[in-house]
């Protein structure tokens, strides 16, 4: 009977998905289910937005969005159940069974949102406002605003339930209003976990009250004009955090030792094994200086830290880094050889396993558990199961799940967004130890082919944004002069589009993960990307070029930004605003010196396309 029942809901799915249109819909990430109906729904000033008791904060949330940028003042009732006329947000357990689940039902007549959880019925909304005109995602009021919702049925839940972006706030200080619009970037496409790399050599960016000289010192880095840096107090994280909350983004700490910590170790020296002065860094080399492990100080300055931590950060999450530690200190410190030989450990590596344990109690206390590089479940026996965020390889998550821990994707080929998409001269100069990431490769990681058979263990991907690679100098084209080398525009144009392929992946089954319907649903985000003033990095056109018998070539190009121009040359030069508009094919004598743009506007257009393509420099 179960199995009957099993097999006729699978049948009644594929029905549903084979009539979808779903081309019609340009939502991402792509829905499990969705159908395209005739007609709309259309918001005006009568409408009510009705919801359950529960989701007030989420009703409030689009009432609050349509007078942002519709100047229409929607009133918010409570209810039951839905009303016709209404749009309805309501919590439903029986209609929806997965935890961040939901159902969305538009029609000229009303519509109606079901969800199992308060999450569910925020990513209904997202989807909703996906379903209306651009504009609607704009901060400011828009002229001619019109309000309709494509009428459409759509039933949903995601694959993995951590999506999330690293921001590395350390090596580059971001400020809060930066924060807030990178929350509301990743709400918009059900990002839902934002890491803060709050700790790292060149900076401590959380305020502690025990210990003021994390900030007072650790916080900056550089002398006189070169002085940069920054922190959050915090009664500004605890609001950021509220905040993210109320877009379905939970921030998970990242408190980073024993190594990569020299700004600690800057403000309070007595934390390395050696006690010497150091400068806070100012370049994002990885420092030999680590925490000593043999001083017992040291750990009582950690569960001072996390009693901080966690009174700020309700995450169930707490990321203790753990990456890259260089143990040569260790093997020449008493206090830490004394340690291990007590501990009976053979290895440094053991000595780290150690400190890990430690924090592992320290924050089981507070009932958290701790994420940390991969490094932290190589290093020595743990005690618990930890999540290792996997950066290298994307193979070591399944090592280890079968090892008992859960895993976390971000494996630096497909998800270190600190690499330039391209290697185009003009490309934004960002990390380059490792191959750029295009958007398509950025979308071709599958979290599935990595859980060794249990999918449970396999918390999602993520996303990392490292700010120790930027190459001071530079400017990006197509952005206005920045009065500062580094800026968080570089971080907008290095996170954007690839995060909405980040999204997809980690948000879609399998089974609809194609790049090519991707592509052409993306095209319609960049409007969404301009109504929230996002550098985005426009995408170059996409080109076929078919050889012809007489030798030439005939170039066919599509733009990948709906509504933008293409412009191109035929003399080897770049092309500008200002070259010839592309409206069909092209005949050419030689390809290669053939080169295209898309021009979203006079200020903002991308890297040229070429047949040839552009060297790999060396
Ligand atoms: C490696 S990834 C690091 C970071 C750097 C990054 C640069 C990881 C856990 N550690 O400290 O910022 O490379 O791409």
């Amino acid at each position: 009977m179960h199995h009957l029942r099993i097999a006729l809901t699978l049948v009644a799915f594929a029905a549903f998905s084979a009539v979808s249109r779903a081309a019609d819909i340009n939502i991402i990430p792509r829905p499990a289910q969705q159908q395209v109906l005739d007609g709309q729904f259309t918001i005006s000033a009568k409408t009510r937005i009705v919801c359950s008791p529960a989701l007030l904060n989420e009703a409030q949330y689009l009432a609050d969005q349509l007078r942002q940028s519709a100047d229409i003042e929607l009133k918010v009732e409570q209810a039951a159940s839905a009303r016709r006329g209404a749009i309805n947000i309501l919590l439903d357990s029986v209609a929806v069974s997965a935890p961040e689940g939901y159902t969305l039902d538009v029609t000229d007549k009303s519509i109606v949102i079901r969800a199992r959880r308060v999450a569910g019925a925020f990513y209904a909304l997202q989807s909703m406002l996906q379903l209306m005109p651009p504009a609607v995602f704009a901060d400011r009021p828009q002229r001619d605003m019109v309000l309709t919702v494509q009428a459409a049925r759509i039933s949903d839940a995601p694959m993995w339930p951590w999506r999330g972006m690293m921001l590395d706030v350390s090596r580059y200080f971001h400020d809060i209003n930066y924060l807030r619009h990178y929350i509301d970037m990743m709400a918009t496409y059900k990002l839902n976990v934002l890491q803060l790399h709050l700790v790292d050599d060149a900076g401590w960016r959380l305020e502690i009250k025990k210990y003021p000289l994390l900030t007072e010192v650790g916080a900056w880095a550089g002398t006189d004009t070169q002085r940069l840096g920054g922190y959050y107090t915090q009664d500004e994280m605890r609001q950021l955090v509220a905040y993210a909350q109320v877009r379905g983004v939970t921030i998970v700490p990242e408190i980073e030792f024993p190594a990569h910590m020299v700004s600690a170790i800057a403000a309070y020296p007595w934390l390395s094994c050696r006690a010497q002065q150091n400068e806070v860094q100012t370049q994002g080399f990885i420092s030999g200086e680590i925490m000593c492990a043999g001083n017992d100080a040291c750990y009582d300055f950690l569960a001072d830290i996390f009693d901080e931590v966690c009174s700020i950060f309700p995450s169930p999450y707490v990321n203790i880094g753990g990456d890259e530690a260089n143990y040569d200190n260790w093997k020449t410190c008493a206090r830490c050889q004394a340690l291990k030989a007590k501990l009976g450990l053979k290895t440094e590596a053991e000595l780290q396993g150690y400190v890990t344990n430690r924090a592992i109690d320290m924050l089981k206390a507070h009932g958290r558990t701790v994420v940390g590089w991969n490094e932290i479940a190589e290093r020595g026996p743990l005690n618990a199961p930890v999540v290792a965020n996997c950066w290298h390889e994307p193979e070591r998550a399944a090592e280890h799940i079968g090892e008992g821990h859960k895993a976390l994707l971000s494996p630096v080929a497909y998800c270190y967004f600190d690499m330039p998409e391209s290697r185009t001269p003009g490309e934004v100069q960002a990390a380059t130890w490792s191959t750029p990431i295009s958007l398509e490769k950025a979308y071709s990681l599958r979290p599935s082919d990595y859980t060794a058979g249990h999918p449970e263990a396999l918390l999602g991907v993520q996303a990392c944004l490292w700010s120790d690679q930027f190459i001071v100098g530079t400017k990006l084209q197509e952005i206005d002069a920045l009065d500062e080398n580094r800026s968080e525009h570089y971080i907008d144009y290095l996170t954007f589009p690839r995060a909405l392929a980040l999204s997809e992946i980690g948000w879609s089954q399998s089974q609809w993960l194609n790049y090519a319907d991707f592509s052409a649903r993306l095209s319609n985000h960049f409007a969404i990307f301009d109504a929230k003033n996002c550098h985005y990095r426009v995408p170059e056109p996409q080109m076929t070029v078919v050889q012809n018998a007489d030798g030439t070539s005939t170039i066919t190009l599509v733009s990948p930004v709906a509504g933008a121009r293409l412009r191109y040359r035929t003399d080897g030069h770049y092309p500008n605003v200002h070259s010839t508009v592309y409206e069909h094919p092209v005949t050419v004598k030689d390809a290669k010196q053939f080169m295209a743009i898309t021009e979203v506007s006079a200020r903002h257009f991308s890297l040229p396309v070429c047949p040839a393509g552009f060297e790999e420099k060396k």
